[in-house]
C-alpha cells in the first residue's frame, strides 16, 4: 500500500511517501503560513498531486476532530487554518481516503508503533519547535480529551501573566521553551543571523550572554517536564524536533529532571524520538492505513 504523508508545522512541511510502511523519499518546504489557510490547503494539494497514493495522512499543527478531519483551533502559527475541513476537501478533490491528525499526536503514534515508544502502555511526546507539540498515548491509546483537543501541551501556564502565546494567552510553555523561543533570544541577545553550531559551542565554553540563554530556556525545558511527569507518571517521555537530535540537550534534560523530580517519579525514561524529525510522518502513515481499512470495509463494490 502507498501512503502519501505530510507533515504541516508553524515553518516547514515535511512530506514524503511510504510503501508499505517503508518511507521511501522525504522532503521539506517552507510553509509561509502567513499566506493564509486557502494557499496552504492550496500548497498541499500541490504536493500531493503527481504521487499515486492509495491514501494521504495528513500530521498538522492545530487541534483536529480526527473523525471529521476538520481544524477545530489553530493559534496565530497557522492563520485562517482554524475551520478548515481538510478532510472532505481533499477526500472530494482527489478520491481516495484521508486521516487527518494533531502533530504531536502524530508523532506520538509514529514513536509508539515504530519508534523508541514500542512496548510502553504510557507514554508522552513532545516535539520542540515553532511551538511545542504534545501527544498522550495513556493505557495503550491516543487520548484524545472530551472533544479532541487533548495534548496542547504547549499551553501549560508557566508564568502568570508572562510572555504573549501565539494561543492568545500570556505565559504558556511554548513561548519560553519552544525552538523558537529560544531562537528568539538569541537574535536579540546575541545576533540575528546565528548558526546553530557556533551557538552551542558557546554555550559549552561557558561565554556570555549564550551559556544564560541556554540555561534559561532548558530550565523551562525541565520545568514543564515535570509538569507532565507529575500529572501522568509515563513510562517514557519522548523528545523530537530538530534541537533534541542535540543529544547532549537530552542528557541535561535527564540530569535536571531526576534531580528535582518527586522520588515516586525518578524512574521516568526520557528519550529522543527514534524517528526524529520524522517521526509526525510516520503517525500520518498510521492513520492513513487504519483510515483506508475503514473506509474500504464498508465499501462492498
Ligand atoms: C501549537 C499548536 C499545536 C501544535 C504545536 C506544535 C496550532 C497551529 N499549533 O501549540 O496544535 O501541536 O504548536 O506546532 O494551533 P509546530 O508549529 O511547532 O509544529
Ligand atoms: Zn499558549
Amino acid at each position: 500500500m502507498n501512503i502519501f504523508a505530510l507533515d504541516i508545522g508553524g515553518t516547514s512541511i515535511k512530506y514524503g511517501l511510504f510503501e508499505n510502511e517503508e518511507l521511501v523519499f522525504r522532503r521539506e518546504t517552507p510553509t509561509n503560513a502567513s499566506s493564509g489557510g486557502e494557499v496552504l490547503f492550496e500548497t498541499i494539494v500541490k504536493l500531493i498531486k503527481g504521487n499515486s497514493a492509495d491514501a494521504i495522512g495528513i500530521s498538522t499543527a492545530g487541534q483536529v476532530n480526527a473523525d471529521s478531519g476538520e481544524i477545530i483551533f489553530a493559534t496565530d502559527t497557522l492563520p485562517g487554518w482554524k475551520g478548515m475541513k481538510l478532510k472532505k476537501r481533499l477526500e472530494a478533490m482527489l478520491s481516495v481516503p484521508v486521516a487527518v491528525e494533531n502533530d504531536g499526536n502524530a508523532a506520538a503514534l509514529g514513536e509508539a508503533h515504530y519508534g523508541n515508544g514500542k512496548g510502553y502502555q504510557n507514554l508522552v511526546c513532545l516535539v520542540y519547535g515553532t511551538g511545542i507539540g504534545g501527544g498522550l498515548i495513556l493505557g495503550g491509546e491516543l487520548y484524545r480529551g472530551h472533544t479532541g483537543s487533548a495534548g496542547e501541551l504547549g499551553h501549560i501556564e508557566l508564568e502568570p501573566g508572562g510572555r504573549r502565546c501565539m494561543c492568545g494567552g500570556k505565559g504558556c510553555y511554548e513561548a519560553y521553551a519552544s525552538t523558537s523561543a529560544l531562537v528568539s533570544q538569541i537574535k536579540q541577545y546575541v545576533k540575528a543571523d546565528f548558526e546553530w553550531d557556533s551557538f552551542f559551542a558557546a554555550v559549552k565554553a561557558g561565554s556570555l550572554p549564550e551559556a544564560l540563554i541556554y540555561k534559561r530556556w532548558i530550565e523551562y525545558v525541565v520545568a514543564g517536564l515535570k509538569s507532565i511527569i507529575h500529572a501522568l507518571n509515563p513510562a517514557c517521555v519522548l523528545l523530537g524536533g530538530g534541537i533534541m537530535e542535540r543529544h547532549f540537550i537530552i542528557d541535561d534534560v535527564n540530569r535536571m529532571v531526576k534531580a528535582t523530580i518527586m522520588d515516586s517519579h525518578r524512574n521516568v525514561l526520557i528519550l529522543p524520538m527514534k524517528l526524529g524529525n520524522s517521526a509526525g510522518l510516520y503517525g500520518a502513515m498510521y492513520s492513513a492505513v487504519r483510515e483506508y481499512r475503514k473506509q474500504k470495509d464498508f465499501d462492498i463494490s
